[in-house]
């Protein structure tokens, strides 16, 4: 059977690189993006869709014969706290949604992102291990760590195919992020490029773990393209490919700019960032469906930059 895909929260960061490059797999018509909201300039077969809205979730999937799902829909760390009710039932109810269309058979696999907002200030910060100390401390961490147990639960209760990565900070230069705390690492490319002063909301030795996001949609179709029988953790994988401080960006920024300057400024998402790994280990993930990034910190700011740079002439 051909695979057809739905993309849930298709007008987010990962969602619109995600909907093209699964097109060029898949076909443009074998590909639905939805989103909550529309965007007339949209690329692609494109729905409104609510998640949280099971009846007509369950209609769309019957009625385009979907196989798989990937549902991407959250509120992101820094606007989660803003509004926790929200945070929470997105988070939850969505995915629910989503694995019992699974569980009835009427889908084949899922693919739900975590992040490294799971871990907390318990957790070994350096090289996070795959599986250790999981006591997040933020709505959106404790929505991942909900959502991962699920996952979990499904898979071995129902055999739910469910694929799921713990996704770093992610910086692309396609779409912007919006309400993360790790929103800095893309904004101040923009900076640089204006020839502005950058105000960074993290302190100067906030390391993060951190990923382009080519890589990332590379992770998210390799994991969805293993046999079944790779995948040998169904909660979330680690998955890494670098760790900066917004110094070390600054640093790396000035060979492109000498004259960037940045100034620090902390706020509420300082301690979001404190509470998570500086880095992580993904050996697992590696060992298991051949995990491996292409990026490092100098080859994704010279590719920011240059197609940032066409951007700007366009
Ligand atoms: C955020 O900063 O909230 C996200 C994440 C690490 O999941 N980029």
């Amino acid at each position: 059977m051909s695979r057809k895909a739905l993309i849930i929260g298709s007008l987010g960061q990962v969602g619109r690189e995600l909907s093209s490059n699964l097109a060029l797999k898949l076909g443009y018509e074998n590909v639905l993006s939805t989103d909550v909201k529309s965007d007339p300039d949209y690329e692609g077969r494109f729905e409104i869709l609510d998640c949280l809205d099971e009846p007509a979730l369950r209609d769309l999937v019957q009625r385009e014969s979907i196989t798989e799902v990937y549902h991407l829909a959250a509120l992101l760390s820094a606007t989660a706290e803003q509004n926790i009710d929200f945070a929470w039932k997105l988070s939850v109810n969505g995915l629910f949604n989503v694995l019992n269309l699974a569980k009835d058979g009427l889908i084949e696999k899922i693919f739900w992102p975590s992040s490294i907002a799971v871990f907390g200030p318990n957790t070994p910060r350096h090289q996070t291990p795959q599986s250790t100390i999981i006591e997040p401390t933020t709505v959106y961490g404790i929505g991942k760590q909900a959502g991962e147990q699920w996952c979990n639960y499904y898979h071995k209760r129902f055999g739910v195919d469910v694929r799921s990565v713990r996704y770093p900070g992610l910086i692309g230069w396609k779409s912007l992020p919006g309400g993360g705390t790790t929103d800095y690492a893309v904004d101040i490319f923009y900076s640089a490029l204006k020839g502005e002063r950058f105000n960074c909301f993290l302190n100067e030795d906030t390391f993060l773990p951190m990923m382009h996001m080519e890589d990332a949609i590379r992770a998210t179709l390799a994991i969805m393209e293993q046999d079944a029988s790779n995948i040998k953790i169904r909660n979330s994988y680690n998955i890494s490919a670098m760790s900066f401080s917004p110094k070390t960006l600054a640093e790396e920024l000035r060979k492109h700019f000498p004259n960037f300057e940045i100034e620090y400024k902390p706020d509420f998402r300082q301690e979001i960032a404190s509470s998570w790994p500086s880095s992580i280990d993904d050996a697992q993930a590696r060992t298991d469906w051949g995990w491996k990034e292409q990026y490092g910190l100098s080859e994704l700011v010279q590719n920011m930059i240059e197609n940032l740079k066409l951007q700007v002439q366009a």
